[in-house]
C-alpha cells in the first residue's frame, strides 16, 4: 500500500473573527499535499476544556500564540515528521505524550488541535477522498442548523442571561431548505428588532445574532415567535437554547441569578418547565452549571426534551464515561479543540452514540472561515450543527461547505429533520 509520509508541519499566527490570534498549522504529505487547517476559541468557556496557549505579553492584550505556534514548529511538528498521516490515532497519542500533561497545557491545546485535524485534512487529501468520506465511508446525514438568532451572556454586551436564543428548522425537507428558512426568519426578526429597539439593536453579537438591549427571556423568545410566524414557517420550526447556566451560577451560594432574582436548582428547573409549557422548545444545552449534577438529572428526567451538555462534558470521554450513566443530559456537544485531538473527540462522539445520546457538532464563538466542522458533523453522521446566524463570513463558510456536501451526496444525502437526534 502507498505511503503516505508526513514532511513537512508548518504553524502561524492568524486572527479569528474577534481580532484574536489563533493557530493555522499546514502538514504536507511526500512534499506535495497540503492539509491546512484554524483552531477556534471558545469565550464562554468550561473550566474543564483542554486549555489553549497564550503568550500572556504586551501584543494583543497577551493573547499572542506565538508560544503555541513555536510548539508546533520545534516541538510537535519534527516529532511527527516521516508518519503515515493516515495513522491518525497513533499521531494523536504521540502529541499527547509529548504534552504530557492532562489538559494539554504544556504545549497548548491550540497547538495539539491544530496539528491534529490538520493531519486529518492533509490525509483526506492524500487519499483523494472528501474530509467527512475519509472519516467514514457511511456519511451521508446532512445536520439540522440550531440557528442562533437572538444573543446574549458572553457571546454580547448586552443583559440578557440565556447567551443563544436558536430555532431549529426540524420541519424543512432539506438543509437547503433550512437555510431558507432561517434567512426569512431572521429577516422578519430584524424588522421587529428595529421596530421594537431602534435601528442600534439590529447589530449582532459574536456568532450573528441580534445583539439586542432585550433583558428578559420570555420577551426574547416572543420576538423570535413573532418572527417566525410572520416567516411563515411556523410549522417547520422549533426552539432551543444554550443558556450557559456556568455563567450565571454562584458558586458560593449556590444558587443562579436569572433577571435579577436569585433561584435554586429546582427552582431554575420549575423555570424551564413553565418555558418548555409556553414555547415548543426541544433542545436546551447546560442548562445548569457545569457541575450541578443533580440539575442535569433532573432535567433530563423531568423535562422531556434534548439535553446537551456542553461545560459539562467538554468533549471529554472521561468525563462522558463518568457522567453519562448517571443520566446526566442526553446528547452531547461535540467540540473538537475541547479535548484538543480529533481522535479523543471521536471517541467522545463514539461514546456518546453507545449511551443513546444526540450529537451536536459546534462551532466555537471565536471562529476562522475555516469549514472544517461541516465535514465532520457529516463525517459522524450527527444530524445537528451550531454555528450561529448566517449573516457573518466565519459562519456562512460553514453553511457554504454544507451546500457542498449536500450536492456531492447527491441522491444519497439525507436532513436529519425529525429525527435529529438519530436520523437512520
Ligand atoms: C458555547 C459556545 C459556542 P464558546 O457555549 O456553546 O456557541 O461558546 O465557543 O465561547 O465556548
Ligand atoms: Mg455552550
Amino acid at each position: 500500500m502507498k505511503k503516505f509520509k508526513i514532511t513537512g508541519v508548518t504553524a502561524r499566527e492568524i486572527l479569528d473573527c474577534r481580532w484574536n490570534p489563533t493557530v493555522q498549522v499546514d502538514v504536507w504529505v511526500n512534499n506535495e499535499i497540503i492539509g491546512r487547517a484554524d483552531v477556534p476559541s471558545g469565550r464562554s468557556t468550561g473550566a474543564n476544556e483542554a486549555k489553549e496557549l497564550r503568550d500572556g505579553e504586551e501584543r494583543y492584550d497577551g493573547m499572542g500564540v506565538r508560544r503555541a505556534v513555536r510548539n508546533v514548529n520545534e516541538i510537535l511538528g519534527p516529532e511527527v515528521i516521516g508518519m503515515d498521516v493516515t495513522d491518525q490515532r497513533k499521531i494523536d497519542e504521540k502529541l499527547r505524550a509529548l504534552d504530557g500533561s492532562t489538559d494539554k497545557s504544556n504545549l497548548g491545546a491550540n497547538a495539539l488541535a491544530g496539528v491534529s485535524v490538520a493531519v486529518a485534512r492533509a490525509a483526506s487529501h492524500a487519499v483523494q477522498l472528501p474530509l467527512y468520506r475519509y472519516i467514514n465511508c457511511n456519511a451521508h446525514v446532512l445536520p439540522v442548523p440550531l440557528l442562533n438568532l437572538l444573543n446574549g451572556g458572553k457571546l454580547t454586551s448586552n443583559d440578557l442571561d440565556f447567551q443563544e436564543f436558536c430555532i431549529f428548522p426540524i420541519g424543512a425537507e432539506t438543509f437547503t431548505e433550512a437555510m431558507t428558512i432561517g434567512n426569512a426568519v431572521n429577516n422578519k426578526l430584524r424588522e421587529i428588532v428595529i421596530k421594537n429597539y431602534g435601528k442600534i439593536a439590529a447589530n449582532v453579537g459574536d456568532e450573528g445574532g441580534f445583539a439586542t438591549p432585550i433583558k428578559k427571556v420570555r420577551e426574547a423568545m416572543d420576538c423570535l415567535v413573532l418572527a417566525v410566524e410572520r416567516s411563515g414557517h411556523a410549522d417547520k420550526i422549533v426552539y432551543g437554547f444554550d443558556c450557559a447556566a456556568t455563567h450565571f451560577y454562584n458558586e458560593e451560594t449556590k444558587k443562579y441569578t436569572l433577571e435579577g432574582v436569585e433561584l435554586t436548582t429546582g427552582e431554575l428547573l420549575d423555570y424551564y418547565k413553565d418555558l418548555i409549557k409556553s414555547y415548543p422548545i426541544m433542545t436546551i444545552e447546560d442548562p445548569f452549571a457545569e457541575d450541578d449534577i443533580e440539575g442535569f438529572v433532573r432535567a433530563t428526567k423531568e423535562l422531556g426534551i434534548q439535553i446537551i451538555g456542553d461545560d459539562f462534558f467538554c468533549t471529554n470521554p472521561d468525563r462522558i464515561r463518568q457522567r453519562a450513566p448517571m443520566g446526566g443530559s442526553n446528547a452531547l456537544l461535540w467540540k473538537f479543540n475541547q479535548i484538543g485531538t480529533l481522535s479523543e473527540a471521536l471517541d467522545a462522539a463514539e461514546l456518546s452514540y453507545r449511551q443513546g445520546f444526540g450529537i451536536m457538532v459546534s462551532e466555537r464563538s471565536g471562529e476562522t472561515e475555516d469549514p472544517i466542522i461541516s465535514d465532520f458533523v457529516v463525517g459522524i453522521n450527527a444530524g445537528q450543527i451550531k454555528t450561529g446566524a448566517g449573516v457573518r463570513g466565519e459562519r456562512t463558510a460553514k453553511y457554504n461547505r454544507l451546500f457542498q456536501i449536500e450536492e456531492e451526496l447527491g441522491s444519497q444525502a439525507r436532513y436529519a429533520g425529525r429525527d435529529f437526534r438519530c436520523a437512520f
